[in-house]
């Protein structure tokens, strides 16, 4: 089988010599002798992995294993899955056989096995049970119902969930130990399940550039996250500000937020300040951020239904013409914009996304380059030296990687 294909359109730079040890989760994969199995690429900030893609029954599937597998604790098999799913989604065709995926890094073993029950029977036996089962589907809607709630991560969604707390009136019980980010969270829990949109996403857009640019008019302002990646819909929207004065920004989010919060736009907001001391080696953000909850103007007025004729008044209520939107605000100073807008875009690893670019970027950064990176800059640990970059083609340069494009990094 030529799989030349796969490593010139997708391998980004020199394949990788592939170490059993880089190989975690499918020990299948690790152990192939084939020449070929040893050039794939090993990491997915290697390949071009693009927001739709051909093998979406396949994929979904081992997401499944991989997120029942996370279920039960076993780091290694969740991995081996998502890193299966992950190469699928870089593959320009739709698959007919297993024998197709024989040589690709991270397709073998288990995960073979699902590939090639659901290309001959269209389902894979352990994934329909696996669906079926109590345990999943409880852990599934329990997390999912948990993690849906602004200011609760997937930490403190595992320690309620241990306590037994399963949905939202379950709450009530912990109700004074919950945080004012969670309370906010719970209190607009409808909106804030509902995804957000381009169009409201770009509408937000209009009102947080016009608040910052009131104060600062060059100020530069950034959508990042999902939207930057292509996406239509996300939980939330994303944004990095900077200027090339940094003495623009002192002070910028929070009088901004303060003007936006007077015009009644803002429900809910914490601002966390710039960190100067967080550790190199930290995956934690030091930039200044807000996390806000916004209310949105709706795009058009309400018009009464059926205008012209009598309605039965049964609701009195007058209708609410906003909507309720999660928008983070970071502002990174000039000299880490690149850095910060390459983090801030994700994809990132986070149950349910299952997407994990930034994961491999940075694992890759450590162990084949053995350099530090996060979202304030790169540093090469053995020559102890930090790496300035004014673009992110000149961050995937440092770390000897052809480009990705955002939309190339739905991984
Ligand atoms: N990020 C980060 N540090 C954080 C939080 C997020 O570096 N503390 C990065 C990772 C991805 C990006 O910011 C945006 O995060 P999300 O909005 O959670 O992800 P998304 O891809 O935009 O997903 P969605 O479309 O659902 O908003
Ligand atoms: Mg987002």
């Amino acid at each position: 089988l030529d799989i030349s294909w796969f490593t010139e359109s997708m391998s980004l730079g020199k394949p990788l010599k592939v170490e059993p040890r880089h190989c975690l989760g499918d020990s299948s994969s690790s152990v192939s002798s084939d020449k070929a199995t040893q050039e794939t690429p090993s990491y997915a900030c290697q390949r071009r992995t693009p927001l739709h893609h051909h093998n979406k029954e396949i994929v979904d599937a081992l997401q499944i294993l991989a997120l029942s597998a996370s279920f039960q604790g076993s780091e290694a098999r969740y991995l081996g899955f998502t890193r299966a799913a992950s190469v699928l989604k870089c593959l320009p065709f739709t698959l007919q056989s297993a024998e197709e995926v024989k040589d690709l890094q991270f397709c073998g073993g288990h995960s073979k096995t699902v590939i090639q029950e659901i290309l001959e029977d269209r389902v894979c036996r352990e994934v329909e049970m696996v669906k079926n089962s109590e345990h999943y589907q409880s852990m599934k809607v329990g997390f999912k119902v948990l993690t849906g709630i602004f200011g609760v991560g997937i930490r403190t969604a595992d320690k309620w969930y241990r306590d037994g707390i399963r949905s939202l009136s379950d709450l009530n019980e912990i109700e004074g130990k919950l945080t004012g980010e969670q309370k906010a969270g719970l209190l607009h829990y409808t909106d804030l399940q509902q995804p957000v949109t381009r169009d409201e996403a770009e509408r937000v857009e209009q009102l947080v550039k016009g608040a910052l640019q009131s104060f600062v008019p060059d100020v530069q302002v950034t959508m990042t996250g999902g939207f930057r990646r292509g996406k239509q819909e996300g939980h939330d929207v994303d944004f990095l500000i900077t200027h090339p004065n940094e003495e623009a920004l002192n002070g910028l989010l929070r009088k901004a937020v303060a003007w936006l919060d007077s015009k009644g736009s803002i429900l809910y907001h914490h601002i966390k300040g710039r960190s100067h001391n967080f550790a190199r080696s930290s995956t934690m953000d030091g930039h200044e951020t807000c996390y806000a909850i916004f209310a949105l103007p709706n795009a058009c007025p309400e018009k009464s239904p059926d205008a012209g004729t009598i309605q039965p008044d049964l609701d009195k209520s007058p209708p609410r013409n906003w909507k309720a939107v999660r928008v983070d605000l970071v502002v990174a100073p000039y000299s880490e914009y690149s850095y910060a807008l390459l983090g801030w875009t994700g994809s990132k690893f986070f149950y349910p996304l299952l997407q994990h670019f930034e994961r491999e970027l940075r694992r890759f950064s450590l162990q084949v380059k053995k350099m530090s990176l996060n979202s304030h800059g790169l540093f090469d640990i053995e020559k102890k030296c930090h790496y300035p970059a004014t673009s992110e083609e000149e961050i995937f340069a440092h770390l000897g990687l052809l480009y990705l494009t955002p939309s190339e990094r739905n991984a």
